[in-house]
């Protein structure tokens, strides 16, 4: 199998890495991320304080080399999440940058700080002392490459352990499916604790011997600035591309910049096709969806080369295999246009198992196929269109997947809770908002909303907390006790 990142072996002196006024080159990235390699060789796995960051991406690279499984920890993960994911991944150390101070659930572990001196954007690389050649041999395809912790409808999140394979394979379908190069220069705003923004966003760069630019916090003018001074690419969530449609009205240099750009891709939730028209109209490109999963990393894109078509996630991509089943478990052979399934997918791109959690990677499986829970219809053509979900409790907000569960079970440890109940609400800007419907302990003194939000998102993460809460006197039960969800609304 090839070295992951051929050019960091090439020691090209082209940009890989740009973070505010850091920049790494190819060359600068190999010295970087080899000497820290030989500090990380032989150990189990490694937790990565995962910062919108260069040290975060160093890191992250450090460890491929090394074939020491990385795990990206969320720096906003609050206490219980945090203690369950060092618990579950029982990491040997912690990667971090230098005087980010760490909550205590990581505290006891070794720290290792990543220090890079990268040199002012456009010096010349010195004359280099990484190794990343002979000195870490590559490890098998199917060794653990990352363990991506992704949440489910109960529960505390899973660990998704992807193989070495998974990674290159989806990267490589990628550089098919968008004609993606070297000479790509891709911007970005994306969190570096999963898939979207940290395997597609650093890595695949990386991969391609190309270059990223990463703005640390997503915003317009960064995009415009980006977009206007040499990116090729832009990656983002739905959300950023909404409040991209929304600035446009207003902004011909973001429409300028926009209009320039070779390509726009959108993942992680759907794109409504009103945001799809209103780029289109405004900017002449239209924006590329593609549908994948942090087990299943990428499945499906509309290809730079294909038609592009709103609503649609495209064509499933090089060596995966994708079907559509129906309730009885049948697959649908035909392509109609209407017939709704569950998605299933097969290939290389797949994850091994959950950490720890035989039982789930059981249940995610049928016959060998990965059941994704999403349902669609196909056109005629092939073309995959996303109609919903199996689950009604898992929520997508801003692009990230969220268990009602999770959050009910942390509520409901709230002193001033009684009984709670989350459900995702249309959101313009979101996609979904997290809504808390909640039976107060005192209903003459509720705790306030803005109390709830800081008490979820202290233990579990910020985005997990609600948006909005509201207080009833009872959930409505069936006659088995059950919560009728479907009953709640505003
Ligand atoms: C407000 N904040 C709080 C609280 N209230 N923090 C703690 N406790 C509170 N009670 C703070 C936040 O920390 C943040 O601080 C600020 O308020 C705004 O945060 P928030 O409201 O969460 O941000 P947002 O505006 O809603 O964020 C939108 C976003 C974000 C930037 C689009 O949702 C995002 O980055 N999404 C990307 C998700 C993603 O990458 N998903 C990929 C999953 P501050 O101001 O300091 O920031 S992988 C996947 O799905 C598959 C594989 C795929 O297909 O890609
Ligand atoms: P995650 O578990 O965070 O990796 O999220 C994976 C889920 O995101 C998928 O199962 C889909 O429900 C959703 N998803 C990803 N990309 C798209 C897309 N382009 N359109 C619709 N849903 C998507």
């Amino acid at each position: 199998m090839s070295p992951l990142f051929p050019a960091l072996a090439a020691r090209s002196r082209r940009p890989a890495l740009r973070f505010g006024d850091r920049t790494l080159t190819h060359a600068e990235l190999a010295d970087a991320a080899g000497s820290l390699a030989r500090r990380l060789a032989g150990r189990r796995r490694i937790a990565v304080w995962a910062t919108p960051t260069l040290g975060t991406a160093v890191g992250v690279v450090a460890g491929l080399l090394a074939g020491v499984p990385v795990v990206p920890v969320n720096p906003r993960s609050g206490e219980k999440e945090l203690a369950h994911i060092v618990a579950d991944s029982a990491p040997s150390l912690v990667l971090a940058e230098p005087g980010v101070a760490l909550p205590p659930a990581l505290a006891a572990l070794e720290r290792v700080d990543v220090t890079v001196d990268a040199p002012p954007t456009g010096d010349a690389p010195g004359p280099g002392t990484g190794d990343t050649g002979g000195l870490f041999p590559d490890p098998s395809p199917e060794a653990p490459a990352l363990i991506v912790y992704t949440s489910g409808t109960t529960g505390p999140p899973k660990g998704a352990v992807l193989p070495r394979r998974a990674v290159t394979s989806t990267l490589d379908a990628l550089e098919d499916a968008w004609q993606w190069t070297a000479d790509d220069v891709l911007v970005h705003a994306l969190p570096l604790f999963h898939v979207h923004g940290l395997i597609l966003g650093i890595l695949g760069p990386l991969r391609r011997g190309g270059s990223v630019t990463h703005l640390g916090r997503f915003d317009t003018a960064g995009v415009t600035r980006e977009l206007s001074s040499g990116a090729t690419m832009l990656f983002g969530v739905p959300t950023m591309y909404h409040r991209i449609a929304e600035a446009l009205a207003d902004d011909p240099a973001l429409a300028g910049a926009l209009s320039g750009a070779r390509l726009l891709v959108s993942g992680s939730a759907a794109l409504p096709v009103h945001d799809h028209r209103r780029i289109a109209a405004a900017t002449g490109r239209r924006v590329v969806e593609r549908y994948g999963m942090t087990e299943t990393l990428m499945n499906t894109s509309v290809r730079a080369d294909g038609e592009p078509r709103a609503g649609t996630v495209g064509v499933p991509l090089r060596g995966v295999e994708l079907r559509l089943v129906d309730e009885s478990g049948a697959a649908i052979g035909t392509y109609d246009g209407e017939s709704v399934g569950e998605i299933q997918v097969r290939g290389p791109n797949l994850f091994t198992e959950y950490l720890n959690r035989p039982d789930a990677t059981g249940a995610a499986f049928t016959d060998g196929w990965f059941r994704t829970g999403d349902m669609a219809i196909r056109d005629p053509d092939g073309y995959v269109r996303i109609v919903g979900r199996k689950a009604t409790d898992l929520i997508k907000s801003g692009g990230y997947k969220i268990g009602a569960g999770e959050i009910e079970n942390v509520l409901l440890e709230h002193p001033g809770v009684r009984e709670a109940a989350v459900t995702g609400e249309p959101d313009p800007d979101l996609g979904e908002r997290i809504v808390a419907w909640v039976v107060p302990t005192r209903p003459e003194t509720p705790p306030t909303e803005q109390e709830l939000a800081d008490h979820v998102a202290g233990q579990l993460a910020a985005h997990k907390r609600p948006r909005t809460v509201r207080y009833l006197d009872a959930l409505p039960r069936n006659d088995m006790g059950k919560i009728m969800k479907r009953a709640l609304h505003g």
